[in-house]
């Protein structure tokens, strides 16, 4: 007899059938697996046949809630004159829609809608209705507010914008505002970094405050908010004094390696510089410095902590930087250069049926040429005053910016003021509530999606339905189809099940789709250095250190410290205001799940007992938390992991009228405090750029 699969032996034992699936939670999108029995899940876990293996984190477990929840969105709605929303049905709703959408094209251009986006599921039916037929080049993922300085970074040094990392191979890893034991736990990448740490692999983390992962770190660097940049410049300074970098590798494979040198050295960037700066000392730089040019393989990475700053640009491409020089990149314990699935799109579109835009993207416009994602914090100045061109039509699918963006009450003005405004979601976001026309999506669990995930190497997930979808909603396929029929394209979108276009865009996969289906999962060869075999895709076809991209746009081609834009407390607002992700929950997707509220129901803003003290404050008192811009009232958790000066809080909770019986009115929505602020060449935004006094309530 061959042996049981654990899926059957589960099978076996509750009744149910394995049903493979993702998880929509969190950027990581592992792969899954449902169990389902009389049209319910009973039982969820990661998909075994994927590198997360069987298990997936609490949030993601918790999710079965969406599943079930009684205060989903189960019909599409309008609002009326009274400014209230009103059930309406799915022909009227697409009817109207698409009559809207023409006459906006006809009047105003095709670059008049803006599609946004975020966690990219099923968008490529977006990229084929509104981008490809209706003409918008306003398509974008929500990452201006994300990881948009990482990515730009990223693109400029490597000609990739996401970098994986291969932890599991790793000797020295160095983390720089990340916080992956934290809330950002990817499963399979932390269980790496952790077996490689048994064997010796040494872990430094750069981070003001004592997060998870500097708890578990050999060494902690608690940097001043903002300065990382400086302390990256002193270890490069440090390293081409010392000409440890790899010469051999840098001859053959990095373009600016002189200029980025003298550009060190010349500046002055000593270690000793950014002591000053940093409140890093210079024998720990010099000893750090020495480390790594000493250990391979190396990685070393950085996420939101850099991001948030409008100096976290040129921090980033000089964290990258360090690891070019190195000769650490796409090798085994490096960062990874992740190589995609060869997906196709779901349908065929001849291109003469394409609809050219005559305008450029918005951010062109708006005087980020170079931004990977449209900068999303500046689209109140296109739709309120014209600025770059008119901006007539918003739809959003599986995004809040009404919570996520900075300034709110701008954000607000904008969707009172926009001509038509659409939202897809599965509950009243903030964002649906602000919008026109609100339509259900059906969850996760009760739809398809075929998708690239988040490992090193390539990895296709085809997610299936497992249970019918919650009242009227429908999937995300379903709703453009139908759209598309009423805008006159419905022979593009004329298959009749999700498996036609699933086979269809799954279709040069090296796997049988009924292979396929019944795993969910298909994962490539993860390969090493592929600059061998395939070059490097930039101008030079070597990793540079000297952007000629930045170069042939006006901008620095090296790295600087830059303060000019930088917000710094004063003694008006003594406190540097910086964000951090919740651990037990997600963006703004999970203040309505009851297990996860019964661990977290609110948040808080965390300060040093030092500074709560001065302030005669206490674990758990309300304060008011005033920006030079707004104010918001927060619960106070006292901590050592805080460095004084500064006040830290997650983000998600709040903003009194939250969707769900669980959620409204619990926490603090704290985005109103943030002024517009985009990083000057990226356009991301800046979240920690803020300053705010912190008072008893
Ligand atoms: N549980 C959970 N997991 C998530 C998410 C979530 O909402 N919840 N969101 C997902 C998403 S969308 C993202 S983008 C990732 C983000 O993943 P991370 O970037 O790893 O998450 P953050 O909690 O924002 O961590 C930022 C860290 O930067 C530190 N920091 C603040 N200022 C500075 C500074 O000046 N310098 C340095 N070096 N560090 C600084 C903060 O103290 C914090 O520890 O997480 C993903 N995973
Ligand atoms: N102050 C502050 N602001 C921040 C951050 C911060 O750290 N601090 N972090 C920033 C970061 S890193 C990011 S990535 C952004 C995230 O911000 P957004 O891109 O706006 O994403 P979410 O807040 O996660 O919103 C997800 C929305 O999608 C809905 N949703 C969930 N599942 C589905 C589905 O299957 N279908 C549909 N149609 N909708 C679904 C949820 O109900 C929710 O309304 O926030 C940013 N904003
Ligand atoms: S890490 Fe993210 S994608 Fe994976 S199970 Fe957790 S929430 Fe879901
Ligand atoms: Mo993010």
């Amino acid at each position: 007899m061959s042996q049981q699969t654990t899926r059957e032996i589960i099978n076996g034992i509750r009744g149910t059938k394995t049903v493979p699936g993702v998880c929509m939670i969190c950027p990581w999108h592992c792969p899954t697996e449902n169990f389902v029995k009389d049209g319910r899940i009973e039982y969820v876990r990661g998909n075994e046949y994927a590198a997360n293996r069987t298990t997936r984190c609490v949030k993601g477990i918790s999710s079965i809630h969406s599943s079930r929840d009684k205060d989903r969105l189960l019909y599409p709605m309008k609002r009326n004159s009274a400014g209230v929303h009103e059930r309406i049905s799915w022909d009227q709703a697409l009817t109207e829609i698409a009559g809207r959408l023409k006459k906006i094209k006809d009047e105003f251009g095709p670059e008049s809608l803006v599609s946004l986006f975020h966690l990219d599921s099923n968008e490529m039916f977006t990229h084929q209705l509104f981008g490809h037929l209706y003409g918008s080049p306003n398509l974008s993922g929500h990452g201006a507010a994300c990881d948009q300085d990482r990515r730009l970074a990223a693109l400029s040094t490597f000609a990739h914008p996401l970098p994986v990392k291969d932890y599991a191979n790793s000797r020295f890893v160095m983390l720089w505002g990340a916080d992956p034991f934290g809330p950002n736990e990817a499963l399979h990448e932390n269980r790496e970094l952790l077996e490689a740490m048994k064997r010796g692999c040494r872990l430094i983390v750069v981070d003001p405050n004592r997060s998870r992962t500097a708890e578990k770190a050999h060494i902690w660097l608690p940097i001043k908010p903002g300065t990382d940049g400086a302390l990256a410049l002193a270890i490069a300074h440090r390293i081409v004094e010392t000409q440890s970098y790899d010469k051999s590798f840098c001859d053959e494979w990095v373009h600016g390696l002189a200029e980025f040198s003298e550009h060190v050295l010349s500046n002055g960037y000593t270690p000793q510089w950014a002591e000053g700066i940093t409140g890093i000392a210079k024998e720990t730089i010099i000893a750090v410095a020495d480390e790594f040019a000493a250990t391979k393989p190396a990685l070393m990475d950085g996420l939101k902590g850099l991001v948030n700053y409008t100096t976290g640009l040129d921090a980033l491409r000089t964290v990258f930087a360090l690891n070019v020089i190195t000769g650490n990149i796409d090798g085994p314990g490096n960062l990874i250069l992740k190589e995609m699935s060869p997906l196709g799109f779901p349908l065929e579109i001849p291109e003469e049926e394409a609809t050219i835009p005559e305008k450029p993207p918005i951010a062109y416009g708006m005087g980020y040429p170079l931004a990977p994602d449209l900068p999303t914090q500046l689209l109140p100045k296109a739709v309120l005053e014209d600025d770059p061109y008119p901006v007539k039509a918003l739809f959003f699918h599986v995004c809040n910016p009404a919570m996520s963006d900075p300034n709110t009450r701008l954000f607000e003005k904008m969707m009172a003021a926009v001509e038509l405004s659409v939202t897809v979601d599965i509950y009243m976001s903030e964002t649906a509530q602000l919008s026109e026309y609100v339509l259900p999506e059906a969850s996760t669990y009760e739809r398809a999606e075929v998708r690239e995930s988040m490992w090193a190497g390539p990895q296709t997930v085809l997610a299936q339905p497992a249970i019918a979808p919650l009242g009227e909603s429908r999937p995300y396929y379903e709703i453009i189809k139908g759209l598309a029929e009423k805008m006159g394209y419905g022979a593009y979108f004329a298959w009749d099940s999700w498996e036609d276009w699933a086979r269809t865009c799954t279709a040069y996969l090296p796997v049988p789709y009924e292979e396929l289906k019944e795993k969910g999962v298909w994962e490539g060869e993860l390969r090493y250095r592929k600059y061998n075999t395939d070059g490097v895709p930039t101008s030079t076809g070597k990793f540079e250190v000297y952007s000629t991209m930045f170069e042939e746009m006006g901008y620095h081609p090296l790295p600087v410290f830059n303060e000019e834009h930088r917000v710094k407390p004063d003694a008006d607002y003594p406190f540097q205001l910086v964000n951090c992700k919740m651990q037990y929950h997600c963006g703004t997707h999970t203040q309505n799940n009851p297990y996860l509220m019964a661990i977290v129901g609110e948040n808080y803003v965390e300060i040093n007992s030092l500074d709560a003290a001065r302030l005669d404050v206490r674990e758990g008192d309300l304060v008011e938390v005033a920006s030079p811009h707004a104010r918001a009232t927060i619960r106070v958790r006292t901590s050592e992991a805080v460095q004084p000066g500064v006040a830290r809080v997650p983000h998600g909770h709040g903003f009194g009228r939250r969707f769900g019986s669980i959620a409204r009115g619990r926490g603090t929505h704290i985005n109103p405090l943030f002024e517009t602020r985009a990083n000057p060449v990226s356009g991301g935004i800046s979240f920690n750029e803020c300053k705010v006094k912190i008072t008893k309530a």
